[in-house]
């Protein structure tokens, strides 16, 4: 018996019965326990340690080469209804779900030990914060899990005065890909995970809990849990917006949340304040407004392209006590990926580094590493309230048609663009890297039950305020004619996020398409950019004829809800549709 909880003893009790492990061990996330487990994983060769003058507490984990991503097609979401789930995720009956994967975890923890994790996901005493409790039988995610939630005793503590918490089984098992499945139950706030132990498969409290258990929940209790990271954007006069924006894996959420200003806005006292980089859960406050905490407690960010002209916030903080994990390493022992400077020696195998071989760091390596550790880390990320959203942004990596910026004129249409949004793949998850697909509010792979009703619960949130955020639409990745993107992006996004907030304050023009508000271009400031001719003209076009063919696309897409999808989204978009058509039409005549 180790919690007051008797709920949470007979649990363990029965993983126990079930898993056989050797021990059992409840993780209080103290720092002896955390340098207990390094010190045992650095015997076993789990992790290596990193040269300790350039790197202290820095440590790489190498995983299984098969064992490198988040793996969709075999992520579940096991509700009664299958319509429930809906055509946005795979699906599998509860009971055909648990029988599965209790005949995957039978034994499956022979000889190893059981680690009970208790966390939090948000600040510890916040009202829109959950709790949820992991059962792992890898060292490696503890740590990883000690980093990126508030796990431990106070995550316990609030267990036991709540009662109730999201029960995440995990087993790497033998890291075989035809014995790994991901398996949400969301009526019954459970996970069960087994076969892999990276990242968003095994750390069960980020996407797994944060997003497709919370998103769930968030409908039946009136609020969102979002794939958004949240930045403060502080103006010369020392006022913050708050901003949070939804874009795919790997499609720069870290970048933005961390961003630094470019030459021009720095002396002009402009700053950037860091709430999260990953996941939002956001809910109306008393006056209408969304107000959102950052429920994770570190990065789980992307190494590769990271640099101290990408990200030199998250550079300064990845040099003490990280976790690297399919990082290459360089003759000096210190962590390497492509985009950085300097050679590397090995590989993210272990082998020496080859070319031949592919890059040095796999695309997806990552690093973990606590959010206190970021150079613009935000004192407002642990207010138990939350911080009050001014803007939301949608956001894909779009080659053509879709331009630099443009808004929704109001949240109907706001939510219709969410819905449309479309995103080249990344390596973020197996499968093939660059196809164009659908991905709503960039939660296709998050989202925990059928779309059709997430899209109505976001229209739901029209009716109950009218101090809703504004809602913009980005793309940093328009490529011109000959392959190369556009806009520099990174820092410079700030010039775009300026005009955003201006927008909010009512202190900037617009210009009014069928497809949404498109900026004066004068508004915009690209003072001291070097930008194409092709890029000005492109970055800020208003293509008719291709809106035309991507809301036919968008038709289709939504279409595949059948008559569950909300009518009023439909309507918007032949309201859109309508527009342009008429708009051609003038045109031709
Ligand atoms: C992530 C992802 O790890 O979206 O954040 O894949
Ligand atoms: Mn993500």
């Amino acid at each position: 018996m180790h919690s007051r909880l008797a709920a949470l003893n007979e649990w363990v009790a029965s993983v126990a019965a079930l898993t056989t492990p050797e021990r059992i061990h409840w993780c209080d996330g103290s720092e002896a326990e955390d340098a207990a487990f390094k010190a045992a994983m650095l015997a076993d060769g789990t992790l290596l340690a990193l040269n300790d003058q350039t790197h202290p507490g820095c440590t790489l984990h190498r995983s299984h080469p098969g064992d490198v991503a988040r793996v969709e097609h075999l992520t579940f979401v096991c509700t009664s209804d299958r319509d429930d789930a809906g055509p946005n995720n795979h699906w599998m009956a509860p009971a055909e779900g648990h029988a599965k994967m209790d005949a995957l975890f039978a034994g499956c923890m022979k000889g190893r030990t059981l680690y009970v994790v208790p966390y939090c996901m948000g600040p510890i005493d916040s009202p829109l914060a959950r709790c949820g409790v992991e059962i792992t039988d890898s060292p490696y995610v503890v740590a990883n899990m000690r980093l990126m939630t508030r796990m431990g005793s106070a995550a316990l503590a609030r267990i036991e005065r709540e009662g109730s918490f999201v029960r995440g089984l995990h087993s790497t098992g033998e890291l075989d890909p035809d014995r790994r499945f991901i398996l949400h139950f969301p009526e019954e706030l459970a996970i069960k995970s087994y076969g892999s132990g990276y990242g968003g498969n095994a750390l069960l409290g980020k996407k797994c809990h944060a997003l497709r258990i919370a998103s769930y929940q968030a409908r039946s209790e009136g609020w969102l849990a979002e794939h958004m990271l949240i930045v403060g954007i502080e103006n010369p006069q020392g006022q913050t917006h708050y901003i949070a924006a939804a874009f795919p894996s790997a499609c720069g959420k870290t970048n933005l949340a961390m961003l630094i200003p470019p030459e021009g806005y720095r002396e002009k006292g402009w700053k950037v304040w860091t709430v999260g980089d990953d996941i939002c859960w956001m809910r109306p406050g008393a006056d209408g407004r969304l107000y959102a905490i950052n429920p994770e407690a570190g990065y789980f960010g992307v190494a590769p392209g990271t640099s101290t002209a990408t990200n030199s916030n998250a550079l300064a903080m990845l040099d003490r006590d990280a976790i690297f994990t399919n990082v290459g390493l360089t003759a000096e022992n210190t962590p390497w990926w492509e985009g950085l400077p300097g050679r590397p020696a090995w590989d993210w195998q272990g082998r020496e580094h080859d070319p031949a071989h592919g890059p040095a760091a796999h695309p997806n390596a990552r690093f973990t590493v606590s959010a206190k550790q970021c150079p613009s880390y935000s004192p407002k990320a642990e207010d138990p309230q939350g911080v009050p959203i001014s803007a939301i942004v949608f956001g894909g990596r779009r080659a053509g048609l879709v331009p630099l910026v443009f808004e929704a004129r109001d949240w109907t249409h706001g939510v219709l663009i969410g819905a449309g949004m479309a995103s080249e793949t990344t390596a973020a998850a197996t499968g093939a890297v660059g196809v164009v697909r659908r991905d709503p509010m960039a939660m296709k792979p998050f989202c925990g039950y059928n779309f059709a009703d997430y899209f109505a619960h976001w229209l739901s949130f029209g009716a109950k305020s009218d101090t809703l955020p504004k809602v913009f639409h980005v793309n940093w990745f328009r490529k011109g004619s000959d392959g190369s993107f556009l806009w520099p992006g990174f820092g410079d996004n700030l010039r775009v996020l300026e005009w955003m907030l201006k927008r909010c304050e009512g202190k900037a023009g617009a210009v009014e398409t069928p497809v949404g508000r498109f900026p004066k271009r004068e508004e915009i400031n690209l003072d001291g950019l070097k930008l194409s001719e092709e890029a000005q003209r492109v970055l800020f076009d208003y293509d008719r004829e291709g809106w035309q063919a991507e809301m036919a696309s968008i038709g289709e897409y939504l279409a595949e809800f059948g008559p569950r999808l909300p009518v009023a989204l439909e309507a918007e978009r032949q309201r859109v549709a309508a527009a342009l058509a008429a708009e051609a039409k003038q045109a031709a005549a």
